[in-house]
């Protein structure tokens, strides 16, 4: 009977390390929408009619739109398919603040999210019942799931690095200068292979992105002449990418699911034996 009750449990272990796996992987997306509205006032307030809208920390709109009335007021956010039929709409509240008469700037901002999804292009946004935007934000959208697809690319999306194929090829030297302490290198002898420039010479040969490792790397496509450190031991010892640890971690998932279900079908088998 205790035996039977152990593989009880594991079969319910099972069924529920299933579910919650099934949960991880549906794990949807979302991005956030924010918007501000600056007062213009200096020793008074005189109206708020400073607006933008940011996405994914990317400003994609400086307009105007006036309003002198404090408190909060009504702002709807809508998502749109290419024919501009509405996805998702989602409606926030700025509170309008005066902090007092010295200020020389209030400031009001909204985040509000959404769901990625694919069929996303317009944004509109209304501020009571006047659109105040209307904008094409196909490419500016980030599904992060850590993967560079979809519509998106380095300068709007942390998914993309600056050799992936994302209809971009940057001027490295900028790119570096940004985020790689200073180095100032060209994309043609960066030692990585971005197919959307015209011509990199580091497609032709060995390079950091070929999931090989090669010339003096450390691990695969890091350390040594690549600008990727090698972040972890995984990388290093099982010559696996980063990109690969996910597929490792799953196949040790399943491996653990089919032991548990050998394991329980012996002790029901043992118990059936018994009787
Ligand atoms: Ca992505
Ligand atoms: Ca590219
Ligand atoms: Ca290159
Ligand atoms: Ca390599």
């Amino acid at each position: 009977m205790k035996y039977k009750n152990l593989a009880k449990l594991m079969l319910f272990s099972l069924v529920f390390l299933l579910i919650t796996i099934a949960f991880v992987s549906a794990k949807k997306y979302v991005f956030d929408i924010a918007i501000q509205a600056n007062d213009v006032g200096y020793k008074d307030f005189t109206g708020y009619n400073n607006f933008s809208v940011s996405l994914l920390g990317v400003e994609i709109v400086d307009n105007s739109f006036y309003e002198t009335e404090t408190g909060y007021h009504l702002f709807t956010v809508q998502v749109l398919d290419k024919n501009k039929n509405l996805i998702k709409e989602k409606q926030a509240y700025a509170n309008f603040v005066v902090f007092g008469a010295t200020e020389t700037l209030n400031r009001t901002s909204i985040i509000t999210s959404f769901e990625y999804s694919e069929n996303i292009v317009y944004i509109k946004v209304y501020y009571q019942s006047t659109l105040l935007l209307e904008k094409d934000i196909f490419r500016t959208l980030c599904n992060n799931n850590g993967k560079c697809d979809g519509s998106e690319n380095y300068l709007y999306c942390q998914d993309c690095e600056w050799y992936d194929n994302d209809s971009l090829c940057l001027g490295a030297g900028e790119v570096f200068n940004l985020i790689r302490n200073n180095l100032i290198v060209n994309y043609w002898e960066d030692h990585y292979c971005d197919l959307d420039c015209y011509k990199d010479d580091d497609c032709g040969k060995e390079n950091c992105n070929d999931n090989i490792k090669n010339q003096n790397e450390e691990g695969v496509d890091c350390g040594g002449v690549c600008l990727d450190k090698c972040k972890n031991i995984f990388q290093i010892l099982t010559g696996q990418a980063t990109k690969n640890i996910e597929k490792i971690k799953n196949s040790l998932i399943i491996i653990l699911i089919i032991i548990v279900l050998i394991i329980a079908i012996l002790i029901y088998k043992k118990e059936a034996r018994r009787r």
